[in-house]
C-alpha cells in the first residue's frame, strides 16, 4: 500500500544529493584505445549467444570521447553528483601494472566534473575484471582480492586529491552468482562452488581496498554498493514459502550486508552453502577487514518479489531468467536455471505492473528495505544510506518532434522517490538518490535492447536527447521537491 507521501508535493532536505549513475563498460566504448586491456566482458561478449544480438561494449555510448558533452548534460540537468566506475583494465591492462594513459582519462573526467560543479563519486569495480586476472583464477581465487586492493591504492594515489567519495564494489552478488554460478554474466562460469568462493573473495577485496583507502584518506567518504531485494513469501501461511523467502533474503541481502555491518556471515546461509565448501575460504582476520567501518552503504533497488518453495506449481515465465526477460531469439539462451546456489526458490507473479525487464514495480518495497537497513544494520553503526541506483527500463516512444514521452519511467522514479521520503520520515538516514541511468547504455546480457536512461542515446548517431523523465528529474533536483501529482 502506498505510504503517506503518495500524492502531494514531497520536499527533501537541502543537503540531499541528486545525481545519476553509469558504469565504465556500459558507457565508455573505446575498448581498444589508450592502452586499455581486455576485461572479462570484452571476452564474454564474443561467446556466441551470451549477449542479446551479439552486442558488445566496444563503442557503447562513446562516453570516452564524449565525456565533456555528457558532463555538460549533467550540469544542465541540475545534478550535483555523478557516480561512475573506473575500468580496472583501462588503468591496469594486465590487472597489475599501471597504464598512465588509462589513469589520464579518469583524471580528465574528474576535472571536467569538478569544473561543472558535479561531485565525482567513484566506483572501483562494476563487474569488469581484467581478463588477465580471470585467467589467473578470477574472483574464486583469493589472490584477486589482493590485486583489487593494489588497484584501489593506485586509483587513490592518482585521484584522491580530487575525489572524496569512493565505492569499492558494485553489487558483489551479481559478480559472484550471475558471473560464476548462473553463467549469465561474464565470465560465464556455471559453478555454485565458484560462486560462493567468489562471494567471499569479493568481500575480502572490499575489506582490503577499504583498508588501503582509509589509510590514505581518513576523511574520505568510503563504502560499498549492494543490490537488495525484498523477498516476500508468496503465501505467508505456507511454511515452504516462508523458507524460500528466508533463503532468498539470505543469499541476496544478508549474505553481503551482515559481514559488512556486523562482521559475521548469516549462520543459516553458511549452513545452506556448507556443502559448497564456503567455510574453507574464510581465513582468520578476513571478517575484521570486511566489517571495518564504512561511511555510506549504497543501496541499489529495482524490485522485490514473491517467492514460493514448491517448484512444480510455480514455473511461470520469469523462472530461470533472474536478471531480465529475454525476448524470443534464434540464439541459444545460456541461462537455464536460477544462479542462486539455493535451488528451491521460485518467483511467483503478484500481478503487479512490470518494467521492460520483467521486474515488478513495487515502490513500497524500497520504503521497507531502507527502514529495515536503518534499524538492523546501518543505524546502530551510524552509517548513512544513499540510493546509488534505482530506475527502470521501458521502450522509448519517439514523438514527431523527436521528444521522448517516457511517462512510465517518470512515474516509476516519482513513486520511488516518494518511497524514499516515506523511509526518511520513518527515521532512515538517506542522504541521496542517484538515478540509473544518466543515459541509455549497454545493458549487459541484454545488450542495447533495454533502455534505462533519463537521456536517450541514438546508437547510430550518438545523439543524446533528454527524455521527459530527464526534464522532470532536473526540476526535482533543482527544487529538492517531487511535485504533487497532476
Ligand atoms: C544493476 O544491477 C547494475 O548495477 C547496472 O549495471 C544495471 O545496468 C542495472 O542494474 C539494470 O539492470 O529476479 O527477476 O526479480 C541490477 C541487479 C539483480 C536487479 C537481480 C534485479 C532480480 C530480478 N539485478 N534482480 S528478478
Amino acid at each position: 500500500s502506498p505510504g503517506p507521501n503518495a500524492t502531494g508535493p514531497v520536499h527533501f532536505p537541502a543537503e540531499f544529493r541528486w545525481g545519476s549513475a553509469t558504469a565504465a563498460y556500459q558507457v565508455e566504448g573505446a575498448a581498444a584505445e589508450g592502452g586499455r586491456g581486455e576485461s572479462i566482458w570484452d571476452v564474454f561478449c564474443r561467446v556466441p549467444g551470451a549477449v542479446h544480438n551479439g552486442d558488445d561494449g566496444a563503442v557503447a555510448c562513446d562516453h570516452y570521447h564524449r565525456y565533456q558533452e555528457d558532463v555538460a548534460l549533467m550540469r544542465d540537468l541540475n545534478l550535483d553528483t555523478y557516480r561512475f566506475s573506473t575500468s580496472w583494465a583501462r588503468v591496469m591492462p594486465d590487472g597489475r601494472t599501471v597504464n598512465p594513459a588509462g589513469l589520464d582519462f579518469y583524471s580528465r573526467l574528474v576535472d571536467e566534473l569538478l569544473g561543472a560543479g558535479v561531485a565525482p563519486w567513484l566506483t572501483l569495480y562494476h563487474w569488469d575484471l581484467p581478463q588477465a586476472l580471470e585467467d589467473a583464477g578470477g574472483w574464486p581465487s583469493r589472490e584477486t582480492a589482493y590485486r583489487f586492493a593494489d588497484y584501489a591504492a593506485a586509483m587513490h594515489d592518482a585521484l584522491g586529491d580530487r575525489v572524496d567519495v569512493w565505492t569499492t564494489l558494485n553489487e558483489p552478488w551479481c559478480s559472484a552468482f550471475l558471473g560464476y554460478t548462473g553463467g549469465e554474466h561474464a565470465p560465464g562460469r556455471q559453478s555454485p562452488v565458484d560462486g560462493v568462493a567468489a562471494a567471499h573473495h569479493l568481500l575480502l577485496g572490499h575489506g582490503l581496498a577499504l583498508d588501503a583507502l582509509r589509510s590514505r584518506a581518513p576523511e574520505a567518504t568510503l563504502g560499498i554498493t549492494l543490490n537488495f531485494t525484498v523477498a516476500d513469501p508468496a503465501d505467508p501461511a505456507d511454511p515452504a514459502d516462508l523458507e524460500a523467502a528466508r533463503k532468498e533474503d539470505g543469499i541476496f541481502n544478508r549474505m553481503f550486508v551482515e559481514p559488512i555491518m556486523r562482521g559475521v556471515y548469516p549462520p543459516d546461509i553458511v549452513e545452506d552453502i556448507a556443502h559448497l565448501g564456503f567455510a574453507d575460504h574464510i581465513c582468520e582476520g578476513d571478517l575484521d577487514l570486511i566489517s571495518a567501518p564504512i561511511d555510506v552503504l549504497g543501496v541499489n533497488y529495482y524490485n522485490g518479489g514473491a517467492v514460493a518453495g514448491t517448484p512444480e506449481q510455480n514455473l511461470e515465465d520469469g523462472f530461470g531468467r533472474p536478471d531480465g526477460v529475454r525476448e524470443e531469439t534464434a540464439e541459444p539462451v545460456r541461462q537455464t536455471r536460477s544462479p542462486n546456489p539455493l535451488p528451491d526458490i521460485h518467483p511467483r507473479s503478484r500481478g503487479l505492473p512490470r518494467t521492460d525487464m520483467g521486474w515488478e514495480v513495487q515502490p513500497e518495497g524500497l520504503t521497507r528495505l531502507l527502514t529495515r537497513l536503518q534499524r538492523d544494520y546501518t543505524g546502530p553503526r551510524g552509517t548513512a544510506l544513499v540510493v546509488t541506483e534505482n530506475g527502470a527500463a521501458y521502450p522509448d516512444v519517439v514523438g514527431p518532434d523527436g521528444q521522448i514521452e517516457d511517462t512510465d519511467r517518470l512515474h516509476y522514479i516519482d513513486q520511488h522517490l516518494r518511497a524514499v521520503k516515506d523511509a526518511m520520515d520513518a527515521g532512515a538516514d538517506v542522504r541521496g538518490y542517484l538515478v540509473w541511468s544518466l543515459m541509455d547504455n549497454f545493458e549487459w546480457a541484454l545488450g542495447y535492447s533495454k533502455r534505462f536512461g533519463v537521456v536517450r542515446v541514438d546508437y547510430e548517431t550518438q545523439q543524446r536527447t533528454v527524455k521527459a523523465s530527464g526534464s522532470w528529474y532536473a526540476q526535482v533536483a533543482a527544487s529538492g521537491t517531487v511535485p504533487g501529482e497532476h
